[in-house]
């Protein structure tokens, strides 16, 4: 499949329906055929789908009840649908439109006119999609920003005052790197930025672990279900990470390569608190580590 091509999935009953859409669209896209509502709702559940090609009249589940579905699925409410039916009554297409699809095709449809309308709804998820990996990632490195890492925080702090499960996080600060930028310049200090950005990113293993940049050379770290001892561990490969980076700094007090200081907090979130106090856990570790010289870690 070329993961450049948007996907479609193109979910219809009768063989020679879904032949026909096929090959109208599968020069330009990447096409998924679908048979059932079943079928559809297991194919939009477990990849990334662009635009949902939806018939009506169908055994078992019908096209509403499987937009319904997708509609008011939090992983899949996003992605457009657009019916496809026979049924061209205005009544129809008012209650495919009130169901949350965004368009609505009559069977006997122009293969040129269905291609257009396709091709015009697909450019406008591509700019939506551009524009919300703008609002969450950081411009310079590309990894989450804070609004979003906030976001994330919020809701792994829910789920582990629930579950009774440790939360950890670390705020990580570059170490003397205003005398870096006033040495290198700042388009060196970009470059070092973005380095131990991606070195960040290496040193997490676990998939529900993420690391966001906070402030200007400061990044947060956020561990789910990490008790002290596994945050002081990726804490060390961090650090282990970063100076493999060898990014030599002649002004560092502590020495010639760029170091991190790093502070942990762990908690198991309790009712009457919020992830604040993660923060300013963490914020003080920071300090600490600072204070204590830099180039270390304080959990
Ligand atoms: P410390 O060891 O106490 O952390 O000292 P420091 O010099 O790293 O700390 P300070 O907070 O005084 O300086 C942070 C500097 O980070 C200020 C600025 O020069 C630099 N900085 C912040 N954001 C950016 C950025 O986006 N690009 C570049 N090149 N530099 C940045
Ligand atoms: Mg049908
Ligand atoms: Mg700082
Ligand atoms: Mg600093």
């Amino acid at each position: 499949m070329n993961s450049a091509k948007q996907t479609i999935l193109i979910v219809d009953d009768i063989q020679f329906n879904r032949q026909f859409l096929k090959n109208v669209l599968q020069d330009e896209y990447n096409v998924i055929c679908a048979d059932s509502g079943k079928m559809a709702i297991e194919i939009v559940m477990s990849q990334p789908i662009d635009l949902v090609l939806l018939d009506i009249i169908m055994p078992t589940m019908d096209g509403y009840e499987i937009c319904r579905w997708i509609k008011t699925n939090p992983g899949t409410k996003d992605i457009p649908v657009i019916f496809v039916s026979i049924k061209d009554d205005p009544e129809d297409q008012t209650t495919g439109f009130s169901l949350g699809a965004i368009d609505y095709i009559t069977k006997n449809t122009d293969a040129s006119i269905i291609k257009a309308r396709v091709k015009n709804h697909l450019e406008l998820k591509k700019q939506r999609d551009m524009l919300i990996q703008e609002s969450i990632n950081d411009f310079l490195t590309g990894i989450p920003n804070r609004r979003y890492f906030d976001e994330i925080l919020a809701t792994k702090w829910r789920q582990a005052l629930r579950d009774n499960e440790y939360l950890s996080i670390q705020l990580i600060d570059i170490d003397f790197f205003k005398n870096y930028n006033d040495f290198y310049g700042h388009i060196e200090g970009d470059r070092c930025l973005k380095l131990v950005a991606d070195a960040l990113k290496k040193s997490l293993l676990r998939p529900l672990d993420i690391v966001a940049r906070y402030g200007g050379e400061e990044f947060i770290v956020l561990l789910p279900l990490t008790p002290r001892d596994g945050a002081i561990k990726v804490a060390k490969r961090i650090q282990e990470n970063i100076s493999a980076l060898n990014i030599t700094h002649q002004l560092s007090s502590v020495n010639d390569f760029v170091t991190v200081s790093i502070g942990i907090a762990t908690i198991k979130p309790e009712e009457n608190l919020d992830a604040t106090i993660l923060i300013k856990r963490a914020d003080y570790g920071l300090y600490k580590a600072k204070n204590e010289g830099r180039n270390r870690f304080i959990a």
